[in-house]
């Protein structure tokens, strides 16, 4: 049983500042992604999936939205040891500050985890796309006879500045790990990795920024309060003293950090074959029950598209876009390269009727929008006009912003009639 073994900590995110605006209302935990999850669905799906059911989520600020989530979606079995908790930073008469950083996240909180009985600490990121078998990674784990273990996927020299990028010997033993290095530097960091890898130009091993700890090591490493990060410190410091295993993943995986990489990884859903399968029932990822009604279309032509429940749509075209629940779309209007976020509510006919509501949620008529993606609950005026794209200026007004040319429509933003981006 491997869930009596392992205490999952996931790492709900610091300031967010990465992923802001769609982080100003909300933790990051608490993002939608792909028309109907939150980022923290994958995590915590991913733990399900091995079986993995005791959680804790480590975020920066409380949010409401992220615990009834959390509240609503994942019910276990009155006689199941299994839970999901959200830890926000608190200030205690000991800890006066915010989570400096990963380590000191899960530093200040030790004294949740310690009370449960188990034998490895598993550290996730929150902010990742990927369906991984952390079971198999335990079980490499325990085999190999390490104290940590780190998840590893090779990558691009383009993308090795951006990693925790380490070396291992012959029996994947990490010998050496630099945090982020600098351009300059990669020479000296690549690694034989599989002809496939090879081909693709994938030379160096990145860390996932997934660990396991033996409960021992890491309840003492955290009795060092000046160690606040995982890669910066934690993990270059114990390689030297502490048998340390690369576990090399080779599926798909994204770090989904910033504006850019999310959206990519949003609109990666309508390729033929998304990379990310949200359709295998093996690794299945798990949200709220909502309830909603079916989706209903009048005379709108599909092309790629991901539609999730509840939505109105009688637009003239969508391509290439993710349309999120309860999402309404007027008629004429033309949607591409967007991922709508969608509605957390539905006006009620008699509201709309009373003609008291100037512009309604969603998006108008005759509306064209490129390139964009559009927080929840917002309200776009007919005629308005969105061309994202790397002509546009990084910019940010009271109800967008412009991020490498994406345009993101803050949540509950009113976009008057005839605006153009
Ligand atoms: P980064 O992703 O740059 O590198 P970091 O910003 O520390 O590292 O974030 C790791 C995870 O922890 C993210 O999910 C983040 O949201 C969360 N987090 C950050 N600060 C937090 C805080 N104060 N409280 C709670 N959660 C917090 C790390 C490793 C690299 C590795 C990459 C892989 O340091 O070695 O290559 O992850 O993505
Ligand atoms: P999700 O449905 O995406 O999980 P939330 O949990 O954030 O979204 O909130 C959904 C609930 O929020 C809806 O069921 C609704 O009851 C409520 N809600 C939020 N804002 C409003 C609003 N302005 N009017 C009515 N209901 C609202």
């Amino acid at each position: 049983m491997i869930n009596n073994k392992v205490l999952s900590i996931i790492l709900g995110g610091g300031q967010g500042s990465r992923l802001y605006p769609l982080t100003k209302d909300r933790s990051k935990p608490a993002v939608p992604i792909a028309g109907k999850y939150r980022l923290v669905d994958i995590p915590i799906s991913n733990c399900i999936n091995a079986d993995i059911k005791r959680m804790y989520v480590l975020t920066q600020f409380n949010s409401a939205s992220l615990n009834r989530h959390i509240k609503n979606t994942y019910h276990f079995s009155f006689f199941s040891s299994a839970f999901v908790d959200v830890l926000a930073a608190e200030q205690t008469p000991q800890n006066k500050t915010w989570f400096q950083g990963t380590a000191d996240a899960v530093r200040q909180s030790m004294h949740h985890f310690l009370r449960h009985d188990f034998e490895y600490f598993l550290i996730l990121s929150g902010d990742q796309l990927y369906q991984m078998d952390y079971e198999e990674m335990i079980n490499a784990h325990e085999e190999s006879g390490a104290e940590i273990s780190i998840a590893t996927i090779p990558v691009t020299a383009k993308e090795a500045t951006e990693f925790g990028i380490l070396k291992s010997d012959d029996s994947n033993v990490v010998t050496s790990f630099i945090e982020k290095p600098d351009a300059s530097l990669l020479p000296e960091w690549t690694s034989e990795v599989s002809s496939e890898m090879k081909n693709q130009g994938r030379n160096y091993l990145a860390s996932m920024g997934i660990y396991i700890f033996n409960r021992d090591l890491l309840t003492k490493l955290m009795e060092n309060p000046d160690t606040n990060d995982f890669g910066k410190e934690i993990i270059p410091g114990a390689i030297e003293t502490h048998k340390t295993l690369s576990y090399q993943y080779e599926g798909y995986w994204t770090d989904i950090g910033n504006i850019d990489s999310f959206f990519e990884a949003n609109i990666g859903l309508t390729d033929d074959i998304p990379k990310f399968d949200l359709y295998d029932k093996s690794k299945r990822i798990y949200t709220r029950a909502r309830m909603l009604p079916t989706t209903k279309l009048a005379g709108t032509m599909l092309e790629k598209a991901v539609i999730a429940e509840g939505c109105i749509i009688s637009a003239a075209k969508i391509e290439k876009s993710v349309i999120g629940i309860r999402s309404r779309i007027g008629d004429e209007s033309t949607i591409i390269n967007t991922y709508m976020m969608g509605c957390d509510f539905y006006e009620t006919l008699a509201d709309i009727e009373s003609n008291k509501i100037e512009i309604l949620l969603g998006i108008g008529q005759r509306c064209f929008i490129k390139n964009a993606i559009i927080d929840k609950n917002v309200r776009i005026g007919d005629d308005v006009r969105i061309n994202g794209g790397k002509h546009l200026e990084d910019v940010e007004t009271e109800t967008y912003m412009v991020k490498d040319g994406i345009v993101v429509i803050k949540k509950g933003a009113v976009i008057p009639k005839g605006f153009v981006i």
